[in-house]
């Protein structure tokens, strides 16, 4: 008896507490159902009963003209969305000559008139015409007095994005009254480059295997590819490259074309087109020339002749993009011609049907003699520059984020902004081949936003990447590409985490002013909850996470100091390579006088290939943006930071930071636990305590090997690694994942 009142006063003291501080902070909600990732941002879970109220009297049912397969998959999406947030499907009803109140109504531009009873008819002709083909205008209006949802565009692909648009919005909590939105694409091409293989191994890839079944395809179509098409679609993307830039001649196989075009068929109604890589030899090793020589005519005509064949089964296939040249994949410099000669070729074959070739700059040579070293990071300008305003009018070239590759800093490309007469396009990488894999919970919408912003000063005048993509300099507007982070995992993305770059791309894709934070939030809100206390944690770790991935890898403008081959962990020791630029002790050149890679004047001068006033800037330590400090300098150990530290200490300090910042993550996470359903938070979880000790690991590692090569102590307080540098040098990783 005793026990048992003892045991009651304990469970209602413990009850009057909860009551407390649910009073206090409002209730907690039930422990969400396990969630599996699949729905990515495209959850549509029932709304709170306020919410779902509102929804109810503003999405009765849905008018849309049932005529074109687009404006089906709008309406599709628009009912499972009201479907899944009311948990009742909406009417279906008719669009003309009159929807009722309280309907969501999809109608086109041309077709407003025949509304009747709509108010307003002329001003919204008038607010759609600038939106152009791919904008749409979202907003109240009255249809014989009464309210109703109007979503209206130019064209069905601005039916679908704006009905994606709406959902967001309701998903994200905004009531659907308030709801008005009038938006278009700052870029025609908004576009997704797979590096799968046709075997489905992904070069760089940690979700699994290629979600292109190719062995099954063009009879065996998964379903998977219309969830794929949806997701893109919700984000605007509209188009996609299938196949890996390192590509194989049998992709223009006439079996691989009926694939493409089974894939083509799926991805059309969302607005997506498909482009495939090339390889540049492909006539060649298919036997059927003699050369691949661009100016041969019979090149030529082969190419033509395909081109032809892939339209008769595509016709709105969108184009090829091209690796050549590069990393041993032949190219026209094969034949002594340069990247024009070779893009303008394929981009002949393609112009009739009006199809494009996106041609990568990504090119680096081994140095002309053996012990010669050139700076990697200045060859793609040397090669292009000149090449500017000699490449056919439907040739793009496709440009990297940074003069390497894709490393978890690097300043923008000098390409941007050095070519006004040809049509550049970003390719950043989704995919984190130098970030973690599918483990570190790295947000990379900062990463893109930082080059996108990048003042070029081309002209001598305020132009950032972003506005040279979109054609500022001669009108002539380039587009955006991403290396695509998405497999077979059921999550689509390895991680959760890594489903919001796939987001963040797509919507800066859309429109590359957007803000990182706020892209972050709208994820947070409708991949979780939108709710604050769910939503601001997740965003502060997120908008943190890139730094920290920088501190505890490579802070202060270090690059390429991680394992060969499959880039996972730290290697700034390796100096054995084949080719020089392929050493991390070619990058950072850390030795007993200091540390870091001089690109003014006195090295390679790298940065007289940005414009003036930045290669200014860069020339001198002291104006040099610090987190870029030894890309562009080498600098003595003992040189004084703007902190007051010496170099040495300072570069200890950010691998510290790194960490810590990891240790934060983790704490964050932990409170997010009531939050989150248990299948999603415990695998956040596991990567984020994997991404701890792999931090620790990075700063060791090199902290061990400076230390190393600089001869000098370890700063007052600083912790000591953990193990030798011996130990970490012979870790070996032979099964990474993702590597060619
Ligand atoms: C597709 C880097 C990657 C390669 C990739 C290459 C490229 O070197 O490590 O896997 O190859 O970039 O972008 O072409």
């Amino acid at each position: 008896m005793q026990h048992f009142l003892r045991h009651a006063r304990a469970c209602l003291t413990a009850a009057f507490v909860l009551n407390i501080l649910l009073g206090l902070f409002g209730a907690l909600p039930a422990r969400a159902a396990d969630e599996d990732g699949y729905d990515l941002w495209l959850r549509y879970r029932p709304l709170p009963t306020a919410q779902r109220t509102a929804l109810q009297a503003a999405a009765t049912g849905i008018a849309a003209p049932d005529d074109t397969p687009t404006v089906r998959a709008a309406a599709a999406e628009l009912r499972r969305g009201i479907a899944g947030m009311l948990g009742r499907a909406p009417d279906t009803i008719p669009s003309t000559p009159q929807p009722r109140l309280g309907a969501v109504v999809l109608v086109r531009a041309n077709a407003l008139a025949q509304v009747s009873g709509l108010a307003d008819a002329d001003n919204l002709r008038r607010e759609l015409a600038p939106l152009g083909p791919e904008g749409y205008l979202v907003r109240r209006a009255r249809i014989k007095g009464a309210p109703v949802m109007l979503v209206a565009a130019n064209a069905d692909i601005g039916l679908l994005y704006g009905t994606f648009a709406w959902l967001r919005q309701v998903q994200l909590g905004v009531a659907p009254d308030r709801i008005a939105l009038a938006d278009k694409p700052a870029l025609p091409l908004r576009v997704l480059n797979h590096w799968d293989n046709l075997d489905r191994t992904v070069e760089r890839g940690y979700a699994g295997e290629s979600i292109w079944n190719w062995w099954e395809l063009p009879n065996i179509v998964d379903p998977r590819y219309t969830d794929y098409a949806r997701a893109n679609a919700s984000l605007g993307i509209n188009g996609t490259v299938l196949n890996n830039v390192n590509a194989k001649a049998e992709v223009l196989s006439p079996a691989f074309i009926a694939k493409t075009a089974a894939i083509a068929d799926v991805l059309r109604p969302y607005g997506i087109r498909v482009y495939l890589s090339v390889r540049w030899s492909t006539p060649l090793e298919l036997k059927e020339t003699k050369t691949a020589d661009p100016l041969d005519p019979q090149v030529a005509a082969w190419w033509a002749r395909k081109a032809d064949e892939i339209y008769r089964s595509i016709p709105d296939f969108g184009g090829f993009l091209v690796k050549a040249n590069s990393e041993g994949q032949p190219g026209p410099q094969d034949y002594h011609r340069n990247h024009a000669d070779g893009a303008n070729m394929l981009a002949r074959a393609l112009a009739p049907h009006n199809g494009i070739v996106m041609w990568r700059a990504f090119v680096y040579n081994p140095p002309a003699h053996p012990g010669q070293v050139s700076d990697r990071a200045t060859q793609a300008y040397d090669q292009f520059k000149p090449l500017d305003g000699k490449f056919d009018r439907n040739v793009l070239v496709q440009v990297k984020n940074g003069a390497i590759d894709f490393q978890p800093r690097e300043p923008a490309h000098p390409l941007f902004g050095a070519m006004p007469d040809t049509p550049l396009m970003m390719e950043f990488q989704v995919t984190k081949e130098y970030l973690g894999y599918a483990t570190h919970l790295v947000y990379l919408g900062t990463l893109f936003q930082e080059t996108l912003r990048f003042d070029t000063r081309a002209g001598g005048r305020p132009m950032t990447v972003a506005r040279v993509l979109e054609g500022a300099q001669d009108g002539r507007v380039g587009g955006i590409a991403g290396v695509a982070n998405i497999g077979s995992s059921r999550n689509w993305t390895g991680s959760t985490f890594d489903q919001a770059n796939w987001y963040a791309y797509g919507r800066l894709a859309w429109n590359p002013d957007l803000d990182s934070r706020a892209i972050a939030r709208e994820w947070a809100g409708q991949t979780f909850a939108p709710d604050a206390r769910v939503v601001e944690p997740v965003v502060d770790m997120m908008m943190r996470s890139r730094e920290a991935a920088v501190d505890y890898m490579t802070p202060l403008g270090l690059h390429h100091i991680m394992g060969t081959g499959h880039h996972h962990g730290p290697a700034p020791w390796v100096d054995n390579l084949g080719r020089a630029d392929w050493n991390p002790v070619y990058y950072h050149r850390a030795g007993r006088d200091g540390i870091g890679f001089d690109r003014t004047a006195t090295g390679s001068n790298a940065v007289a290939q940005y414009a003036p006033d930045v290669a200014r800037r860069l020339a001198d330590p002291a104006t040099t943006p610090p987190e870029q400090l030894l890309w562009f300098h080498h600098l003595p150990w003992d040189t004084r930071m703007p902190s007051g530290r010496t170099l040495w200490e300072e570069l200890v300090a950010h691998y510290d930071h790194g960490v810590a910042e990891v240790a934060a993550m983790q704490a964050e996470w932990q409170r997010l636990r009531p939050f989150v359903d248990a299948r999603r938070y415990d695998d956040v979880a596991q990567r984020l305590a994997q991404q701890q000790r792999e931090a620790q690991w990075w700063r060791d590692a090199c902290i061990a090997y400076f230390q190393h090569v600089s001869g000098l102590p370890l700063p007052a307080g600083v912790n000591p690694p953990a193990q030798t540098l011996e130990y970490y040098r012979s870790l070996a990783f032979p099964y990474a994942p993702g590597h060619g």
